[in-house]
């Protein structure tokens, strides 16, 4: 392991090559190191922010699923944390990580309401308990053209939603961020029409790759990529996986999201991943995965359904160009 020289004299290894573990324990040990001393340079407000934070580092464990687990380099837990589109804390991809730490996300409860037979609110702790936790190492690719590896921890959706027993109604579900610009300084600019909608149809919804995430590197999952609780539509374009949901509700008529009410011609309900359905400005057709940009990185050639072959039977007879 290569070993940062610090000028302060504390040795820490470089990011890429740790693990989110060592970086929580090693924060621990780094605050602990400071002691006293940091009183002086740091005001008590931050020294307790950073407490807070490690907190949130706390462990989650869960079982790999290999039967859900790509074999792709996973990205590294630095770099998965610290380039994020999260727009309720700004639009840049250093945002959130900047600005996420003023997310309360205990107490937390969800919302589950309109088509089903058993309405209910779910806090945090009937959330991790309704189901065995499982790592899954799936691959998400925002619309943008770049891609992550991720070891998530959750259960498939359908276990949620078995539970609540839709109706003979419910054709569609819709997932509801948290919209409180007490936290979330981007809410108050109107770049999005808040709080951030999006949707999936019900068949879809019950697809078990459709993941309801509350972790991810054996941990709880940080602010910036949608903490407490947080959907993983890995077949999906990114923005389909709302993050930091409050509200999930049955519908009968297809939800008007957030980024199909911005720009409908652009970003389609459905926006499944399809190298051969370029969005109107750009290709689809490859990606850079995050973390390999050197110069001599290659691109990615994009896979369609991101590699998920196993969903096109959802799709069968539909044309995905109509249906981008
Ligand atoms: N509420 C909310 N969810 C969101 C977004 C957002 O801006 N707000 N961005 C989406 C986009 S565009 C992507 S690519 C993924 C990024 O997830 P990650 O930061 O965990 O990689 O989150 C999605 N979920
Ligand atoms: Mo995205």
């Amino acid at each position: 392991m290569r070993i940062h020289r610090r000028p302060n004299g504390i040795d820490l290894p470089f990011s890429s090559e740790i693990t989110p573990q060592a970086v929580f324990e090693q924060r621990r040990r780094f605050i602990k190191t400071l002691g006293l001393g940091a009183i002086a340079g740091t005001s008590l407000w931050e020294m307790s922010q950073r407490a807070a934070h490690a907190q949130s580092g706390a462990r989650l464990a869960a079982k790999l699923n290999p039967g859900y687990a790509v074999l792709d380099k996973q990205t590294s837990f630095k770099d998965a944390t610290s380039y994020n589109n999260f727009y309720e804390f700004g639009t840049d991809k250093s945002d959130p990580a900047e600005n996420a730490h003023t997310l309360k996300t205990r107490p937390w409860t969800v919302a589950i309401e309109g088509e089903v037979k058993k309405p209910q609110v779910l806090d945090l702790d009937a959330l991790l308990k309704l189901a065995p936790l499982e790592e899954r190492v799936y691959r998400l690719r925002c619309v943008e053209g770049w891609s992550m590896v991720i070891p998530w921890i959750g259960y498939s959706l359908s276990e949620l939603i078995k539970k609540v027993e839709p109706n003979g109604n419910a054709k569609f579900v819709e997932f509801h961020s948290l919209a409180d610009p007490k936290q979330m300084p981007g809410v108050r600019s109107a770049v999005l029409d808040w709080p951030y909608v999006e949707g999936l149809r019900l068949d879809e919804a019950m697809h078990p790759l459709a993941l309801l995430t509350l972790g991810m590197y054996g941990q709880v999952l940080p602010n910036q990529n949608g903490a407490p609780v947080r959907l993983t539509v890995p077949w999906k374009y990114g923005f389909k996986s709302a993050k930091s949901i409050v509200k999930i509700r049955f519908t009968r008529d297809m939800p008007r999201t957030s980024w199909w009410l911005a720009n409908p011609r652009e970003y389609g309900f459905y926006s499944n991943v399809n190298p051969e359905v370029d969005h109107p400005r750009w290709s689809q057709a490859s990606e850079r995965r995050v973390g390999e940009d050197g110069f001599f990185a290659k691109k990615r050639k994009t896979l369609m359904f991101n590699g998920y072959a196993e969903v096109a039977s959802l799709y069968s007879g539909m044309d995905l160009r109509k249906y981008y």
